[in-house]
């Protein structure tokens, strides 16, 4: 599973028991979930579930637990009961079961009608199967969504989380201007973004970026006067740390530069700023991570007026053989001069891409060129001292 391809939960069931309760012109589809204590419970129900003492959210009556625990385990076929018994004989009952793709019995899908079942047939109950089908990959992917809330409350309890440094450049002077701190998890979890999007999905994205932010802190007090340390934040994380950041004053918030990532979508930007402004007026910095990445990245950087342009690796990479891509970078530089704002490269791996950045006019840049993300305390002292030097590496 990815986290992106979960759907909405509950709508889903709605969908599914709406649609076969009006294909099957039946009074009511109802998906049973049987729980490990055994108790047969009511997830969903389309049309009048009532008439049959079924409601959402409770157990099912006593009348439907034979039926609904025959599908559960195995011990009937899927069904269409015509109300020929004498104990009910205007019900009709159209029975299939759930059953998950590891074997493991979830619940039934029944629909109960009142009156007899000729207009039903094979058909219908092949119907109802595919529903069940489509209902297992959902309830697949919900447990797999459990697990992945689990995992991810596990990590932050823990805090396991660490902070990677990787430095930047000023191209002029060699001088170390700032770090970004970036998340690393430990192994098993892939790579980070992965995991702040499925802490996304399960609505744990914004104290995931909290954390990161937090183990981050120690960073702020090896950095020299005037360099800055970067934390990612999505825009909805931004917004709500900014609210609460208000409450710091000891922050040094003129080293602090929060890059907002490029790829997430911003519902407004005026609340944003708005959130943003005030810790702006205290010396805080914005940067557009990613720039030139998605079609949002000029609407960031002219509604944000950021501090610092980030132009995403994939302009960076490769520009010194490549006219459009070297076009593209002096857009930004361009505008980086109109909003006063610096232009700082990442991914920069190659030295023919570091001179043509620096023909271009860009500030300051980053990547593995440069220096590699590290754990290290001594690389980031070592590239903390970098102030004024020259680097080897950097222009000619
Ligand atoms: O979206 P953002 O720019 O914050 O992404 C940073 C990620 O890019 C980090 O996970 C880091 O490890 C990676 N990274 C940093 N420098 C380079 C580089 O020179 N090349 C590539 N391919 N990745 C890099
Ligand atoms: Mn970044």
């Amino acid at each position: 599973m990815t986290p992106g391809e979960i759907r909405d939960p509950d709508a889903l069931l709605e969908r599914v028991v709406t649609l076969a309760q009006r294909h099957l012109g039946l009074d009511a589809v109802c998906i049973v979930e049987r729980r490990p204590d055994g108790v047969h419970y009511c997830r969903a129900a389309a049309g009048n579930p009532a008439a049959f003492d079924v409601v959402v959210g409770a157990e099912l009556p006593p009348s439907l637990v034979a039926l609904s625990e025959a599908m559960v385990n195995g011990s009937a076929p899927p069904t269409i009961d015509g109300g020929r018994r004498a104990d009910a004989p205007q019900r009709i009952q159209v029975a299939v079961p759930l059953v998950r793709s590891d074997g493991s019995a979830y619940g039934a899908i029944l629909a109960l009608g009142r009156g007899t079942s000729e207009s039903l047939d094979a058909r219908d109950l092949r119907l109802l199967s595919m529903s069940a089908d489509l209902l297992l990959r959902y309830l697949d992917d919900q447990r797999d969504l459990d697990g992945l809330r689990a995992g991810i409350s596990m990590l932050i309890h823990e805090r396991r989380l660490q902070i990677a440094t990787q430095p930047i450049f000023d191209l002029r002077t060699g001088t170390c201007i700032g770090v970004e701190a970036l998340a690393r998890f430990p192994q098993g979890w892939g790579a980070p973004d992965a995991t702040f999007r499925a802490a996304d999905v399960a609505g744990l994205g914004v104290e995931l970026e909290r954390l990161a932010v937090q183990q981050a802190w120690p960073v702020l007090e090896k950095l020299r006067p005037r360099q800055f340390l970067t934390v990612n934040l999505s825009p909805v994380a931004a917004a709500v740390l900014a609210e609460r950041a208000t409450a710091y004053a000891e922050l040094p918030l003129d080293q602090l530069v929060v890059e907002i990532t490029e790829h997430a979508a911003i519902d407004s930007y005026a609340t944003l700023r708005a959130q943003l402004g005030p810790l702006r007026e205290l010396g805080l910095r914005v940067a557009v991570d990613d720039a030139g990445a998605g079609y949002a990245s000029l609407r960031h950087v002219v509604e944000l007026r950021p501090d610092f342009i980030k132009v995403d690796r994939d302009l960076v990479h490769g520009l010194a053989e490549d006219h459009a891509r070297r076009v593209a970078v002096s857009a930004f530089v361009l505008l980086s001069l109109d909003l006063n704002a610096s232009v700082i490269a990442e991914g920069l791996e190659r030295p023919a891409d570091l001179s043509a950045l620096y023909d271009l006019g860009v500030d300051a840049a980053q990547g593995y060129l440069l220096g590699r993300p590290s754990t290290e305390p001594a690389d980031l002292t070592a590239w903390l001292r970098r102030n004024g030097e020259r680097a080897p590496t950097l222009g000619e």
